[in-house]
Order: structure tokens, then C-alpha cells, then sequence
């Protein structure tokens, strides 16, 4: 008897229910999944991770993900519960999964703003919050930080904005948030162990590639381009979706200050932001009865790209 097996990845779930899934896990699987908590929100909820990984007493490398640095895009903590579940149901019977879970350990963070995914939940008037809920500086009247323009990547140059009330609000100095320093000290205390970070998001069917200043490019970009096209084009296999690959400016329009980014200029040389469904019919309020087609396929897009860094 599995305890998870009765949840419902194909609905949005509350904060308080996704902390208890995330206890479950390690109670139905404690030889391999764990929770670690990395550091606090602003207001002082634990940040945790899932680390799952087959325990072969050998050095391994690392896989990150992080779901919800945006509080109103939902189906980005469903994705990564999705993809957790995925792996822990395919690894004893598929054998490159396992092949993975022995050589890698993924980290996967379902929902990295939790007190602004916690506040999208309040009402009506704050689904669409997307910021975290740390006070503005002294003198403004509206709260929150974009924790994905706040990382230590070319901070506060393109694509932010410096008055608190807007929505992409840098922050008051590069890493001001917990959020983002959480995440800053984790990696970074392992960053040679990872071989890829991917930051899922909704919405706008993009993978994205560093870096968001147009004034840089990675020195591995053909790969990352190489390996994300190949990714989309898994994508559309599944249900049709059309996925664009590039740089968030050759994409859309430049901005600093991202995780993925940051990841890149760290070295950590696979850094990828998924934007999920859908192309702004529902945007970030995407039905309930899109969770399992829109998982179904972003999973395969990034297996895809941990498959490559695995094998490479
Ligand atoms: N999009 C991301 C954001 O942080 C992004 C990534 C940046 C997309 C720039 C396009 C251009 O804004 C969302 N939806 O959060
Ligand atoms: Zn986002």
C-alpha cells in the first residue's frame, strides 16, 4: 500500500497538501527520496527540496529543478510533483532510469516561492500574484520582489524595474530575497555536481536558453541550442505542442538578474527555463483538464535534456 498513489497529480494542490505529499514520499520511498530544507522565505516558511537518487556509495552528479519562483504559475509545481512522481514509478522498471537514479541525484524544488504561492491561493484579488511577499523598501507601499530578477546575474540592468510596485522588481540588491539566496547557497555550495538547472515556469511554450542580457552568450551556445531544439521537438511527439528554443532576448525581450543565468555563469553548462502551456488562451489560470497533457509532454522535453547531460 502506497500512500501517494491516491494523490491527484492532475488538480493544483493548496502549499499545506504539497508539504504533505513531499513527507509521504519519503515515507513510501526511504531508501531513496529525502527532504531537505535550504533555507527560509521571507516569511520564515522552510524551503525544501526532494533529493531522490539510488544511495551507491560512489560521488555522483546532479540534476536541479525548481518549480514555482513564480507564485501565479501554477502549473509549474504540478509539473515538478508530476515529474517526481515519473521518475519514482519508472526507475525500477526502466533501466536507463535507474541507470540515472544510480549515477545522479535529483534535486527538485515543487515550490520555491511558497509564501507567494501560498498568498496566489487567498482569493480571487491575489491569484495572479507573482512576486514573493517580503515588505518594499522603506517608503513604498506595495510588497514582493521578482525573485526570477534578483539572482547575482548582471542584477538590475535589462528588463527590471526598480519601483516596488512593479512586477518585476529587482529587489534592492542582488540576492536581497531569501528565496533567491536559498537557492544561491545550495547550488553553489555543489555546483560542480550539477549537470544541469531547470527552472520551469508558465506561460508561452519556450525553452529558454542563458543568457537574458543581450549582450552575452554562452559559450556553449550551439549545444544549448542544439540540445533544447531536440527537446521541443520530443515535446511536440507527445500532443503537437510547439515548444520555441532561444534566448530569452532573441525569444521575447531581454532581462537580467535570472536563476537560470546565474546557474550558467556559475558553470553549470545546461541551464534551461521551461515555459509551459499555454500560448495566453488561459495563461496562468490553465484548466485543470491541461495539467496531464501539459506534463505529459514537457516531461518527456526534460528528460531529454538530462538524458543528453547523463550520457554526455
Ligand atoms: N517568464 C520568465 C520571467 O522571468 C522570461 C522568463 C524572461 C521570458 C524574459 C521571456 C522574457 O519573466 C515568466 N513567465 O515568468
Ligand atoms: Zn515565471
Amino acid at each position: 500500500y502506497v500512500a501517494n498513489d491516491l494523490y491527484d497529480y492532475y488538480k493544483y494542490h493548496p502549499m499545506a497538501e504539497i508539504t504533505n505529499w513531499m513527507a509521504q514520499l519519503t515515507k513510501d520511498h526511504p531508501d531513496i527520496v529525502t527532504v531537505v530544507s535550504y533555507g527560509q522565505t521571507y516569511e520564515k516558511r522552510p524551503i525544501s527540496l526532494l533529493k531522490i537518487g539510488l544511495n551507491t556509495g560512489e560521488k555522483k552528479k546532479a540534476i536541479w529543478m525548481d518549480c514555482g519562483i513564480h507564485a501565479r504559475e501554477w502549473i509549474a509545481p504540478a509539473f515538478c510533483q508530476y515529474f517526481v512522481n515519473q521518475i519514482l514509478q519508472t526507475y525500477k522498471t526502466d533501466p536507463k532510469m535507474e541507470e540515472m537514479m544510480k549515477n545522479m541525484d535529483f534535486y527538485v524544488t515543487p515550490v520555491l516561492n511558497m509564501d507567494g504561492y501560498i498568498y496566489s491561493w487567498q482569493d480571487n484579488s491575489t491569484r495572479l500574484w507573482r512576486k514573493n511577499r517580503s515588505p518594499g523598501p522603506s517608503g513604498c507601499n506595495c510588497s514582493g520582489t521578482d525573485l526570477n530578477r534578483n539572482f547575482n546575474a548582471n542584477w538590475g540592468t535589462v528588463g527590471v524595474s526598480f519601483d516596488c510596485c512593479s512586477n518585476t522588481f529587482c529587489g534592492s540588491k542582488a540576492v536581497s530575497e531569501p528565496e533567491a539566496q536559498a537557492v544561491t547557497d545550495f547550488v553553489g555550495r555543489q555546483k560542480d555536481e550539477f549537470l544541469c538547472f531547470l527552472t520551469i515556469h508558465s506561460y508561452s511554450q519556450l525553452i529558454l536558453l542563458p543568457y537574458g542580457h543581450p549582450n552575452f552568450t554562452a559559450s556553449n551556445y550551439d549545444e544549448l541550442m542544439k540540445v533544447g531544439l531536440a527537446a521541443a521537438e520530443e515535446i511536440r511527439k507527445v500532443h503537437g505542442t510547439s515548444y520555441t528554443v532561444g534566448t530569452s532576448p532573441d525569444v521575447l525581450y531581454p532581462n537580467s538578474g535570472s536563476s537560470r543565468d546565474w546557474a550558467r555563469l556559475q558553470g553549470i553548462p545546461f541551464s534551461y527555463t521551461f515555459e509551459l502551456r499555454d500560448n495566453g488562451t488561459f495563461g496562468f489560470e490553465l484548466p485543470e483538464d491541461q495539467i496531464q497533457p501539459t506534463c505529459e509532454e514537457a516531461y518527456r522535453g526534460a528528460l531529454y535534456i538530462i538524458s543528453y547531460v547523463h550520457d554526455k
